[in-house]
């Protein structure tokens, strides 16, 4: 029997796909600047299928790139040339919501829109958020530890975690479902697959916590001479909003570009270097206190609100249009680095002049997160000067004393500048592990490790 004769009587002949035109939408990132051939695409629809699927490539020393919904910005989810694709997104099901422990399991191929929908169902909603909601998948959100828009009331994807299954590169599964919070029993495996990046098993099942569903919203836009401005702001919003639930930066190139993509109105009636988003979410209507406290910010030079849900939308749309924007504009060298916060007014003030330097034409947009120093860099333009803008940005992010990996992970994209924000040490630490779970090397190979 071939290796695909096997993998159809593991999956059924409708899930292993072989045909280019089939195969193509698996083969390409969401940037389009990552793409490679696969052998075949494999689809299935349970942990004991994946098992089957990892078990007969193993045998065949064939590798594998794992892929969820698809939406990674750092070309982890698509192959280099060679490996079958296992997409993961038919592992769907939605358990129950245990109401008592907050808590549900859900397949690696539930999506996060899902996710909250069913969550939000029972009363109850999730910890994460972020605009691939509709198709980034829960088993992906782990595998890349993701961050997005409420990092800073709930923490990222690891925080959200309390036990997963995975099916390791040799095909036997560990599980650990059984939703104890505390369970100090040695090595926390799950807690290794989180940010690993496909690279030591593929997730199939995760058990997770699930947060107050907060119905009183309010969402502010405001406007600010410059980022300074927008990180001190910091510790008295964080004091006097105990409901804070999101801090976004935005700045005035890239309000313009995404106006410019989706029709936008202008929120205020003049420019301003720099906007400020923030949303509070309690039991009780946050508006008197959001208003409040942003009416005390130094240097403000404009605000708006929104009290009801379209409204709160559309300034939304403002940030969460950015990614889609820049793509429209062509392909962007994604840069997501982090900084101590104290450092991100200098990080933004020395960005461009960097760029520009070794390519005089880019253009640079940059937006983020701001509580975690967490600014996203997108350059467009950079022609053949993508990786000279790359090392640029990635050595300025080190010096500042920041990490070139803020929430999307190393991938392909960032590999060769692993230690910029890892020891050799750490890196050879790192390749223990890789080697003590998948030593043939068949997981995502390429991604992640030098
Ligand atoms: P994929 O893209 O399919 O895979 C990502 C990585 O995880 C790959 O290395 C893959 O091999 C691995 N992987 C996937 N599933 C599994 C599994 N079940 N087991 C093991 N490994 C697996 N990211 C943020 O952190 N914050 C944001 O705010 C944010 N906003 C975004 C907005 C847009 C518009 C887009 C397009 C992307 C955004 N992202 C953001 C990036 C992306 O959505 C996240 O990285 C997400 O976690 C990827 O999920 P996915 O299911 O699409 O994974
Ligand atoms: C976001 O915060 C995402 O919107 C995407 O992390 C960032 O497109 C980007 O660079
Ligand atoms: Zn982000």
């Amino acid at each position: 029997m071939t290796l695909l004769d096997e993998l159809r009587s593991a999956v059924g002949d409708d899930h292993v796909l072989v045909d280019p035109d089939l195969r193509r939408s698996y083969e390409t990132d969401w940037t389009g600047r990552f793409s490679g051939t696969a052998t075949a695409v494999v689809r299935p629809r349970n942990t004991d299928e994946v098992a089957a699927v990892v078990r007969a490539c193993a045998a065949a020393g064939q590798s594998l790139v794992v892929q969820g919904g698809n939406t990674g910005l750092v070309g982890g989810s698509v192959p280099a040339g060679g490996e079958i694709i296992l997409s993961l997104t038919r592992l769907d099901g939605l358990g129950e919501i245990d109401v008592t422990s907050a808590q549900v399991t859900v397949g690696a191929g539930v999506t996060l829109a899902a996710l909250q929908q069913h969550a939000r169902a029972a009363g109850l909603d999730f910890g994460v958020d972020l605009a691939a909601r509709d198709s980034a998948t829960v088993g992906g959100l782990v595998a890349t530890n993701a961050g997005g828009i409420r990092v800073l009331r709930y923490g990222s994807m690891r925080a959200q975690v309390v036990g997963g299954e995975a099916v390791l590169a040799d095909g036997s599964v560990i599980s650990r479902l059984g939703g104890l919070v505390k369970d100090n029993t040695g090595y926390d495996l799950v807690s290794l697959l989180c940010g690993s990046e496909g690279t030591l098993g593929i997730i199939t099942r995760l058990r997770l916590l699930l947060v107050p569903r907060l119905r009183a919203r309010c969402v502010a836009l405001i406007a600010l001479p410059g980022p300074s401005e927008a990180v001190a702001a910091l510790p008295q919003l964080r004091e006097r909003l105990p409901d804070l639930a999101a801090a976004e930066l935005i700045l005035a190139d890239g309000l313009a570009l995404v106006r410019g993509y989706a029709g936008l109105p202008a929120p205020f009636p003049a420019d301003h270097p720099a906007y400020l988003l923030l949303e509070c979410a309690g039991a009780a209507d946050p508006t008197d206190r959001l208003v409040e406290a942003v009416s005390e910010i130094d240097g403000l030079l404009d605000a708006t609100v929104a009290t009801d849900a379209a409204a709160q939308r559309s300034l939304w749309a403002y940030r969460e249009q950015h990614t889609e924007a820049i793509s429209a504009y062509g392909v962007p060298v994604k840069l997501d680095v982090s900084v101590p916060v104290g450092r991100l007014t200098e990080l933004v003030d020395r960005l461009s002049a960097a760029v520009t330097d070794v390519a005089p034409a880019a253009r640079v947009i940059a937006f983020g997160h701001v509580n975690e120093g967490n600014l996203h860099v997108n350059v467009l333009g950079s022609g053949e000067h993508a990786e000279q803008v790359t090392d640029t940005v990635l050595e300025l992010v080190a010096e500042l004393g920041g990490s070139i990996s803020s929430e999307h992970g190393v991938g392909r994209a960032k590999v060769p500048w692993l230690g910029l924000s890892r020891s050799t040490t750490e890196i050879a630490a790192m390749r223990a592990v890789k080697q003590a779970l998948d030593p043939a090397g068949l997981l995502n190979p390429g991604v992640l490790l030098p």
